[in-house]
């Protein structure tokens, strides 16, 4: 595959319902799309950036000039015989993660694409159909929340996972594990305390929780395992795992129980298959984050979603939930029991429909060999 241009572009959807974190509230995203011209494919993959440095501090806006003038020129004019060897090749930059992963997914696109096999197999990818589980924002209300996971669970979903932060959190689990004292249930906290709340924290122990996500310091890994030691529940570590040695570091010294995989954070599909054999090797879960991608990333996280070791519902779920139209065809879909049947045809198995991309573009620009 040789890489003849790279566009970059900026597409803005409105969620269908606003999703909030510890961190803040999102109406509408901004999606950082890449497009790969290899000898007549079209490859695309979606940078996970969000519209403002709170999840980390990678965002669109220091995203979109990573690449254009350090990481697309690296890559630009190359032959490659897998996508993989795109990783040395972008390594001089430090961090920007996520910009890195848009590249070298693309590229996974384009091998897979190109080899004609499905992108899941490409990836070593086992199980034909995944678990998938929810994450429900904070609401404005307790009531709001019962409600939405009423529908989710009707839905088929076979994990419900919420958002809580200091003050929406025991009172909003109670109400829960009143009502549905078995569902499979988790939360994840995006960082909204600190250790000198370890008395807090021992108290969801009650709520017989799957995990809680990322409860301390989005750089910490060190004091994650001086909670863990004091509470019952399963940390999971998101936010913290940048690549398979902070993976390997955490799993060491009893930071986590679980790790969440989400491709952006971690590079790209190379370092994601890395994280996973750690934790596969030390018997540590995986499941599958989502950073309320359109279908380009979703169809990314379904595909690294079949390797053996993402045991546990991932945050995966139908495009309906998000979007009024996705951009790919067909939408995502999830079955009555919670399932998404993974495709078996080349490439993601999802066709990406450029017309309605072209609609929803604001700015865009194409590198090319030779400027
Ligand atoms: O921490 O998992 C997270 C969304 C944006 C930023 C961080 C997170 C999330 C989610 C959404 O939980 C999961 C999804 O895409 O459905
Ligand atoms: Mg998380």
């Amino acid at each position: 595959m040789k890489v003849e241009a790279i566009t970059l572009r900026e597409i803005q959807m409105p969620l269908v319902d606003f999703f909030e974190t510890s961190f803040g509230r999102t109406y509408s995203r901004r999606i950082f799309l890449i497009t790969l011209h290899c000898e007549g494919i079209n490859a695309w993959a979606e940078c996970v950036a969000g519209e403002d440095p709170y999840y980390s501090s990678e965002w669109l806006e220091s995203a979109w000039p990573t690449v254009k003038h350090y990481l697309a020129p690296a890559i630009l004019g190359r032959n490659f015989s897998s996508a993989s060897e795109c990783v040395p090749l972008m390594s001089r930059v430090r961090g920007h993660r996520m910009a890195k992963a848009a590249l070298e997914n693309a590229l996974w696109d384009a091998e897979a694409t190109a080899k004609r096999i499905p992108l899941w197999k490409l990836l070593g990818g086992k199980q034909q159909s995944i678990r998938c589980g929810v994450s429900i924002g904070i609401q404005d209300s307790a009531e709001q929340l019962l409600e939405k996971i009423q529908t989710e669970l009707a839905a088929g979903y076979q994990r419900i996972k919420i958002k809580v932060k200091p003050g929406w959190d025991l009172t909003v689990l109670e109400r829960i594990r009143s009502r549905w004292p078995d569902i499979m249930l988790s939360c994840d906290a995006n960082s909204a305390y600190t250790l000198d709340q370890v008395e807090h924290l021992r108290k969801f122990d009650q709520f017989n929780l799957l995990m809680i996500e990322q409860p301390l310091w989005d750089d910490d890994i060190y004091n994650h395992s001086r909670l863990q030691e004091r509470i019952k529940t399963a940390i999971c570590l998101d936010e913290s795992i940048h690549h398979a040695r902070d993976a390997a570091q955490a799993v060491e010294i009893g930071a986590c129980r679980i790790i969440n995989i989400k491709v952006g954070r971690l590079g790209g599909f190379t370092e994601g298959k890395k994280v996973h054999d750690v934790c596969a090797s030390h018997n540590i879960p995986v499941w599958c984050g989502g950073m309320l991608e359109s279908g380009i990333g979703r169809a990314h996280n379904i595909a690294i979603s079949t390797l053996e070791n993402f045991r546990l519902p991932g945050d995966v779920s139908a495009s309906k939930r998000y979007w009024k139209e996705d951009i790919i065809e067909p939408e995502v879909e999830v079955s009555s029991e919670g399932i998404i049947a993974v495709r078996d045809v080349p490439g993601t198995g999802y066709k990406v429909r450029e017309d309605l991309i072209e609609k929803f573009t604001v700015r865009k620009e194409t590198i090319r060999v030779g400027g």
